[in-house]
């Protein structure tokens, strides 16, 4: 369709250039462009009332500085951000993500993704993301503290249980959220579920910490099971060692699966009997408890191994699920997974794929979940620790479990529902169109604003 091509290129020439040098945000934008622009050229009332173009434009990116101070009396100032892109779904709702690789595109292709698959949720959130360059891991407890103190100083004013509501992601875990919520009540000097993640005494929800990557894993097996197929010994690579992944190989494990990959950013660790239930606990302590590395795992063990500066993608899998950071896994990791015969990529991580192993894998008729499909279970769960907080009461495990099931399994369904084609479903599509839709309709009904 050479309109529909001309179309697309136009608008991505005016992203890119309106905001230039900010790859991953074109990235991230161009994906969902490619999915809706067919239906969006055939709506005129979208068209004249510059949905996409609007969709695309952030509300508002505050950007700050953070002065802290190190253990030894040097000063310190990191920069940060909070891109609120669209609240025509509910107030803003994101994570925010300590990592040195932080800058203004990482955090605004973040936001954009999190607007779609808030949306996806069906819960009323808008889409925002946060954070800074601040490396935590060669950090003090006492620099952490300090570093989310100030970053707390310089966000409060513009964050509120009904305006914007942050949560972890990379390099923020209950320990970071616990710093930043005691910096908000004593600034504010009122107790509001501001920021989800907490920890269960204060206000958290069950499930939160898992909910990721179980939600990854549910959503896998709906797509599975809808193409005639099942998760029980199937062989499973997943990327990263931290809340995502660790939590993807606990429920794959749960559901009969093989896991054989997991990995951190000094490369990963083939368990080739399988990670076992004994393994994942010594894991989960190493990282969550000690902040290890992944190579300590195969140095405690025979029969793993560690690769050191590698990605696991070579590893032969049925299935891959990238849980660690964005553009992990790339064209040539694609054929390595396509020549070991993968059946399905569900992303547990956001946009871990490259645009060119995305391409691969349609081609190919790969079952392919992305994350703003896949990993909205954590978001999702987030929504339920609001309405705990709003309601001041809390719900079982088994209540958020249940209830975290119900809203993968609808996900799913709307990928279906705009992603079949003969008989197999495009969830990329399917998952874009889907959450861009009830986004767009709200915005067009809320006339220019
Ligand atoms: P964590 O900080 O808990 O873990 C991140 C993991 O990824 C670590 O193993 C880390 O290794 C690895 N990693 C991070 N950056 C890189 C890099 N540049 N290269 C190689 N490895 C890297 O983060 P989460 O598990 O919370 O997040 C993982 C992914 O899931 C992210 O893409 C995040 O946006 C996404 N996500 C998270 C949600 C959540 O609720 N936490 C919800 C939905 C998506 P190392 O320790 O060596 O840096
Ligand atoms: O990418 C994500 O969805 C998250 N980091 C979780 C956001 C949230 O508000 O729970």
């Amino acid at each position: 369709m050479p309109g529909l091509q001309r179309e697309l290129d136009h608008f991505m020439d005016g992203l890119r250039k309106r905001n230039p040098y900010q790859t991953e945000f074109h990235q991230a934008v161009e994906e969902v462009a490619a999915s809706v622009m067919p239906w969006y050229l055939q709506r005129d009332d979208y068209r004249s009332a510059q949905i996409l173009e609007r969709l695309t434009e952030p509300d508002r990116i505050i950007a700050f500085r953070v002065s802290w101070e190190t253990d030894g009396g040097d000063i310190r100032a990191n920069r940060a951000w909070r891109v609120q892109f669209n609240h025509a779904l509910g107030p803003y709702k994101g994570g925010l993500r300590f990592h040195p690789t932080v800058t203004d595109s990482v955090l605004k292709f973040l936001a954009f993704e999190q607007i779609l698959k808030n949306s996806l949720t069906g819960l009323p959130m808008g889409g925002a993301k946060g954070g800074s360059n601040f490396n935590p891991k060669d950090k003090s407890e006492r620099e952490v503290m300090r570093f989310c103190q100030s970053l707390m100083t310089g966000l409060h004013r513009y964050i509120g249980e009904d305006v914007d509501i942050p949560a972890g992601d990379i390099g923020v875990g209950s320990r970071e959220i616990s710093y930043l919520f005691g910096q908000y009540i004593r600034l504010q000097n009122r107790w509001a579920g501001v920021l989800t993640g907490k920890g269960s005494s204060f206000g958290g929800s069950a499930v939160r910490t898992e909910a990721t990557g179980y939600g990854c894993v549910y959503f896998c097996e709906q797509m599975l099971n809808h193409h005639g197929e099942g998760l029980e010994g199937r062989t499973v690579a997943i990327s990263g060692s931290g809340d995502v992944a660790l939590y993807a190989a606990e429920k794959a494990l749960q559901k009969g699966a093989r896991v054989l990959t997991l990995s951190d950013s000094g490369g990963f660790v083939h368990i080739r009997d399988g990670l076992d239930g004994n393994q994942l606990e010594f894991v989960k302590e190493l990282k969550e408890g000690r902040r290890g590395r992944i190579s300590e795992f195969a140095d405690r063990y025979a029969g793993v191994e560690f690769h050191r500066n590698a990605r696991p993608w070579a590893v032969g899998c049925e299935i891959a699920m990238p849980c660690a950071t964005q553009n992990e896994l790339d064209l040539e990791d694609a054929k390595s997974l396509l020549g070991n015969g993968v059946m399905a990529v569900s992303e547990g991580a956001n946009m871990p794929l490259t645009a060119g192993a995305v391409h691969l894998l349609a081609a190919r008729g790969v079952l392919h979940a992305p994350g703003k499909a896949s990993n909205a279970g954590g978001v999702a769960v987030s929504g339920l620790e609001q309405s705990q907080n709003s309601m001041r009461i809390s719900w079982s495990r088994e209540e958020v479990d249940g209830r975290l099931q119900t809203i993968m399994s609808e996900i799913h369904r709307q990928c279906v529902r705009h992603g079949e084609r003969k008989g197999r479903v495009n969830y990329v599509d399917g998952a874009n169109i889907a959450g861009f839709k009830k986004v767009a309709d709200a915005m067009l009904a809320y006339g220019v604003v």
